[in-house]
């Protein structure tokens, strides 16, 4: 019981730290930043530390090219089972090139704004590299993912199974 309320308290001044100093902003990224692929990605998938607010707009994913033109041909999507699991499809016809992904959201948590880029490169010729696909630990990520289903697991890109096992914080 003691120890049920030590725990209580010192979660909530974690999420209290976590509103003051953090954002929605990517944990998790797929591709990674920086990546290199032989194959055109089909989608960005960029997984947030806080949760977003559902409001049209205000979370989005934007890809342009080398030449600053956008490739992105619709609105990213919030994961409807998953407020911090935002996507967006890239088209099929994806031509190698060095590409910016530019992403703004906004955090329920808190209320704030964030957007940031991150870059990737597709080049059928060069070797691969994953990237950063691990942009920053999520400070909440531990407690909230607890007790949910873990059905994302399985099956998910290797990003996705990073944030839902438990790996050293080092990486
Ligand atoms: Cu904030």
């Amino acid at each position: 019981m003691k120890l049920a309320a030590a725990i209580a308290a010192g979660l909530l001044a974690l999420a209290a730290a976590s509103a003051a100093f953090a954002h929605a902003e990517p944990s998790r990224a797929t591709p990674g930043d920086g990546a290199v692929l032989n194959e055109p990605p089909t989608e960005i998938v960029l997984v947030m530390t806080q949760d977003m607010a559902r409001q049209a707009g205000a979370n989005d994913i934007k890809v342009f090219d080398a030449a600053g033109n956008e490739v992105t041909r619709e609105a990213a999507v919030i994961d409807p089972n998953d407020r911090r699991r935002l996507s967006v499809a890239l088209p099929a016809d994806l031509a190698p090139g060095e590409y910016v992904v530019r992403w703004t959201t906004l955090s329920a948590d808190d209320g704030d704004t964030a957007s940031g880029e991150l870059r990737f490169r597709y080049d059928p010729a060069a070797a691969p590299s994953p990237g950063r696909e691990v942009l920053q630990e999520s400070l909440l990520g531990g407690t909230r993912r607890r007790g949910r289903p873990r059905r994302r697991c399985r099956g998910a890109s290797r990003a996705e199974r990073g944030g839902c096992s438990r790996r050293p914080s080092g990486r």
